[in-house]
C-alpha cells in the first residue's frame, strides 16, 4: 500500500520511529530505515559534532531515507537545524516547541518538514507556514507531552489540515496502527516499542524496565514546572512527585533532573535516571529486531484494514 506518507518520505511502510532524545542514534535509525520504516536520529541537546557524526554513521549503515528530530527546547536547536541542511538529511521532525521560524530554510534546502503537534491550533499554523505533514502526538507518548489523547487529537487534526497526519502516542502493535488509520491518520510514529528492540542502544536495565512495566507502572513528572514528562514509575519519579506536592524550590528539581536521562540511558541507573517511556509499555514484553517489530505491526494492521502493506 502506498499513500501520501510513503510517497513523501520514499519509504515502504508508513511507520516512522520516534525521535527519542539520548536514545535514537544511528544504529536504531538505520535498522528502522533498512526495515522499510523511517528511522530518526534525535538531536536532543547533543553537541553539534555528536549529531554530525551520527548522521554520517547512519549514511554508512543505510542507503534508505532517514530523518533527524530537532528538539526545540535545546539551547543549540538553531545550530542543529543548520547542520541537517549542511548534511543533506532527507527529513526533519521537531518536538517541544513551534518550529515556524526554521521551516523556510529547511524547505529551501529540499528537506521535508514534519513537526510534532499536540494541539489543533499549532497544526493549522504549521500547515500555513509549509509543514509537509504533521505528527499528532497524544499524551500517551513518552517524554515531554501535551494534554490531549491520541484518540481525541488525531481526528481533530485530520479535520483541520490538508497535509497528511501521522498518529503518535500509545501505538505499539497492528491494532494501534489500524486504529490510527481509522481516525484518519496516514502513518504512525512509534517510540516505546523500539526501546525494546535489539538495535536500541539504551542500557539493559532501562530496556528490562520497559519490558517489565505493567499498565500502571507509569508516572508524569514536571506538572509543577509546566513541562510534563512521562516516564516509567521509579524511585526517581516518586521523589520528584513528593517534591512537587511540597512545592520545592526550582533549584532542588534541577539538581535531580539535570543529567537524569543520561543516567538511565547510559549508566542504567534505574533509581536516579529518568526512564522516559510511553503509556503502552505494559504491552511491550519482549526484545526483538526492528525488522521483526515492523513486520509484525504492519502485517497485523494490514489484516485488520484489509490492505497489503507489502
Ligand atoms: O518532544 C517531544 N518529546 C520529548 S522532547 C524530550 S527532551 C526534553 N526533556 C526535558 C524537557 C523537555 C524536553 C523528551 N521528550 N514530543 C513532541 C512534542 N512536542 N510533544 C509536545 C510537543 C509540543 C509542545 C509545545 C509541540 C509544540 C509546542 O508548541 C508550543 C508553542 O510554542 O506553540
Amino acid at each position: 500500500m502506498k499513500n501520501r506518507v510513503t510517497e513523501l518520505l520514499g519509504i515502504k511502510y508508513p511507520l516512522i520511529q520516534g525521535g527519542m532524545a539520548w536514545i535514537a542514534e544511528s544504529t536504531l535509525a538505520s535498522a528502522v530505515s533498512n526495515a522499510g520504516g523511517a528511522g530518526i536520529i534525535a538531536g536532543g541537546s547533543a553537541p553539534i559534532d555528536y549529531l554530525r557524526n551520527e548522521i554520517r554513521k547512519c549514511k554508512e549503515l543505510t542507503d534508505k531515507p532517514f530523518g533527524v528530530n530537532i528538539m526545540l527546547m535545546s539551547p543549540n536547536a538553531a545550530d542543529l537545524a543548520q547542520l541537517v541542511i549542511d548534511e543533506g538529511v532527507a527529513f526533519v521532525t521537531t518536538g517541544a516547541g513551534n518550529p515556524s521560524v526554521l521551516i523556510p530554510a529547511w524547505k529551501d534546502a529540499g528537506i521535508k518538514v514534519i513537526p510534532v503537534v499536540s494541539t489543533v491550533a499549532l497544526a493549522k499554523r504549521l500547515e500555513r507556514v509549509g509543514a509537509d505533514a504533521l505528527i499528532a502526538e497524544g499524551t500517551e507518548s513518552g517524554g515531554h507531552i501535551g494534554q490531549n489523547t491520541t484518540m481525541c487529537l488525531v481526528p481533530q487534526v485530520v479535520d483541520a489540515v490538508e497535509v497528511p497526519v501521522i498518529a503518535a502516542g500509545g501505538i505499539a502493535d497492528g491494532r494501534g496502527m489500524a486504529a490510527s488509520f481509522m481516525l484518519g491518520a496516514e502513518g504512525v510514529q512509534i517510540g516505546t516499542r523500539f526501546l525494546a528492540s535489539e538495535e536500541c542502544q539504551i542500557h539493559e536495565n532501562y530496556k528490562n524496565a520497559v519490558i517489565k512495566a505493567k499498565d500502571t507502572d507509569n508516572a508524569i513528572t514536571g506538572f509543577y514546572s509546566g513541562s510534563p514528562c512521562r516516564c516509567i514509575k521509579s524511585k526517581y519519579t516518586r521523589v520528584l512527585q513528593d517534591m512537587e506536592k511540597k512545592a520545592a524550590p526550582p533549584e532542588d528539581f534541577e539538581a535531580l533532573t539535570v543529567g537524569s536521562l543520561r543516567k538511565a540511558v547510559v549508566d542504567g541507573n534505574t533509581d536516579e535516571g529518568s526512564m522516559l517511556c510511553g503509556l503502552i509499555a505494559g504491552m511491550v514484553n519482549d526484545v526483538k529486531p526492528c525488522a521483526e517489530i515492523i513486520k509484525e505491526i504492519t502485517s497485523q494492521a494490514g489484516r485488520l484494514m484489509n490492505v497489503d502493506f507489502e
